[in-house]
């Protein structure tokens, strides 16, 4: 299934970054943001997860925000996040930089995680900035409020908004650094975070994408690989480091 220059190449790497995104989760049974599948009641990602929208009309966006709590509450790690996992034991440095905001990585197993986009199981004071986590679902029309009498929003990060600065920092640091990138169920089409492959391509690092179809970075990179991460993952472990997780 893999070319000998990509096992050989991935075997030889001691520092390893990989960017998520939507597409890991989706055979979890988390929807992807884009395409017809990414839709929510006919609304596109870009109309709800912006403050504007969320001032506008704050029920809407926390009815969206709840529906995905419990979806998400209600699913498992799918064997494209154990394969990650299990990636971080075998090489001096890894960093698993993710876009998604579903915890999932950090259910199974991975420890040095970099949450670019926030986390929904977490609440912030649009007052105060008072952070609560919380696996609550807000009864339809009724407002979640914090003490100083604020508004709570999900901890996440909007368009139009700064990702976390030190998190970001972190993330450019590890895709400058690496040997070895990894770009994973993401369009790619959202930045800072879309830069990352790119950045740890022109610092030299060899950079794999693994996505269902091609996506507007793959030209640009040493493999795409077409499949369903969920599948490519496990193989690519088994295959390199004799690491079956099935047998786990
Ligand atoms: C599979 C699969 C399987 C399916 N196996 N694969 C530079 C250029 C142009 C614009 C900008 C720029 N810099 C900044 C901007 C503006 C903006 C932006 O990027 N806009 C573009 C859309 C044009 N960026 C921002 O606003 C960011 N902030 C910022 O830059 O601050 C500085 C600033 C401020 C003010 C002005 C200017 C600059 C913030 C971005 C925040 C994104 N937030 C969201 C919501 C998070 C909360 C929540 O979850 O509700 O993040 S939007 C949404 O998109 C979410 C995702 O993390 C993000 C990326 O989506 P992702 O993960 O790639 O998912 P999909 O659905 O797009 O793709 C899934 C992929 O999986 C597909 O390719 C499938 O094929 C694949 N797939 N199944 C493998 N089984
Ligand atoms: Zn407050």
């Amino acid at each position: 299934m893999f070319s000998n220059r990509l096992i050989e190449t991935i075997k030889s790497a001691r520092k390893i970054a990989v960017l998520t995104g939507a597409g890991i989760s989706a055979e979890s049974g988390v929807p992807t943001f884009r395409g017809e599948e990414g839709l929510w009641k006919k609304f596109r990602p870009e109309e709800l997860a912006n403050f504007e929208a969320f001032m506008r009309n704050p029920e809407l966006v926390w009815e969206w925000y709840n529906y995905r709590r419990k979806l998400i509450s209600e699913v498992q790690p799918n064997p494209g996040h154990v394969a990650l996992a299990e990636m971080e034991a075998c090489v001096d440095s890894y960093w698993l930089i993710t876009q998604n905001v579903d915890g999932l990585h950090r259910r199974a197993g991975n420890r040095h995680i970099l949450e670019l986009h926030g986390n929904i199981m977490r609440s912030r004071c649009i007052t105060c900035g008072q952070k609560e986590e919380t696996l609550d679902m807000f009864e339809k029309g009724e407002l979640p409020r914090c003490t100083c009498g604020g508004i709570m929003r999900p901890d996440v990060v909007w368009f139009g908004e700064m990702l976390p600065s030190d998190i970001l920092n972190q993330a450019f640091q590890a895709a400058e650094a690496c040997d070895l990138f990894f770009s994973i169920g993401t369009s790619a089409v959202v930045h800072p975070a879309a830069s990352l492959p790119i950045t740890a391509l022109n610092q030299g690092a060899f950079v794999i994408e693994i996505n269902i179809e091609p996506t507007v970075i793959s030209g640009k990179l040493h493999e795409s690989i077409i499949g369903k991460s969920g599948e490519v993952l496990p193989q690519l472990l088994k295959d390199i480091w004799g690491i079956d997780i099935e047998c786990r």
